[in-house]
């Protein structure tokens, strides 16, 4: 087979997002780490909820799907559980995957299924012209909160972490190189990957611009010395500090890999059940325990 470029994992649907949106650099950094990886695009599906982050699958060549707000991560699952051997990209927005969808974040880490999951973190609902997120700053202004938030924002490596997650990274849409290499190890990794990409939406967000990020952002792996990925505690403590720049201007925000762990994933598990029962046998139980029992 030929040899695939970036440019050969892209679809013929130009873009629609607004000049400068983050969002331009992960589907970019995403056909470069395909391109890499040379992943056959025919075995690569990417799964979005709705946001203009969730448009992105659409600029993918292959099998993808647009599917509904906060529900990318169960259509999914579904793909990966019936088709273990395609590789599935769930692309989502802080208000798709933290806002409407945040109840499947638990369970989709804890059961370490094999996805990755990509979230385009520009603290806003950008598609919906302007409301804040669950990432929003607080004291954001937003078009329903005219005197800013009174929310305090989520902090996603932290929840993503205590759930169970076994790859957990932050990158940010103005450094393609890392954004490739870190988008890249999480397609690589077999578990459940979670990437948050700072993503800047210069329409509505002006807090968290490219010039704002310039000379915010330290590497946590090259700069403050985080090598040992498995430690857990580390990883926390580090997370702790995810947005300590909303306060303090002199906090920087992270870019790096907090955490990566090898465990069992949910197909592995399903297999061992299959090789100590037997497929007919766990088959014919689940059938008896579903039968109606006369009372
Ligand atoms: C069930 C449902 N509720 C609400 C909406 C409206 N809606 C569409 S996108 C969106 C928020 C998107 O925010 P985010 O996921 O951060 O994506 P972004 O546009 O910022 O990339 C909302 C509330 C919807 N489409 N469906
Ligand atoms: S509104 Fe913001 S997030 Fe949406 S396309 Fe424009 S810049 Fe990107
Ligand atoms: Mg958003």
């Amino acid at each position: 087979m030929a040899v695939l470029t970036a440019k050969d994992y892209r679809s013929e649907v130009e873009p629609t997002w607004c000049p400068g949106c983050g969002d331009f650099g992960v589907l970019n950094a995403t056909a470069r780490a395909l391109a890499e990886l040379q992943k056959d695009p025919a075995k690569v599906v990417g799964v979005s909820g709705i946001g203009c982050s969730s448009r992105l699958p659409l600029f993918l060549k292959g099998y993808n799907a647009h599917t509904l707000h906060g529900r990318a991560i169960t259509f999914a699952i579904g793909v990966k559980v019936s088709r273990p051997d395609l590789d599935v990209i769930v692309f989502t927005g802080d208000g798709d995957m933290f806002s409407i969808g945040s109840g499947h974040n638990p369970h989709v880490a804890r059961r370490n299924i094999d996805l990755t999951i990509i979230m385009m973190d520009n603290k806003v609902y950008g598609l919906t012209k302007n409301q804040v997120s669950p990432t929003s700053r607080e004291g954001q202004y937003g078009s329903l909160t005219p005197y800013g938030t009174i929310d305090h924002p989520v902090n996603p490596i932290q929840y993503m972490l205590t759930f169970g997650a076994t790859y957990v990274a932050q990158t940010y849409a103005g450094n393609l190189k890392h954004m490739t290499k870190i988008i890249k190890e999480a397609i690589e990794h077999k578990g459940l990957s979670f990437v948050n990409v700072i993503s800047p939406c210069p329409t509505f967000n002006k807090l968290d611009s490219y010039k704002f990020y310039k000379d915010h952002l330290v590497d946590i792996n090259e700069e403050l010395g985080h090598t040992d990925l498995t430690d857990y505690k580390k990883a926390m403590d580090i997370a702790m500090h995810w947005a300590d720049y909303y306060h303090d201007p002199n906090a920087k925000a992270h870019i790096g890999v907090y955490y990566k762990v090898e465990k069992p994933t949910y197909h592995d598990m399903v297999e061992q059940v299959k090789a100590k029962v037997g497929h007919e046998e766990s088959i014919q139980k689940l059938i008896d325990v579903c039968k109606p029992k006369a009372i």
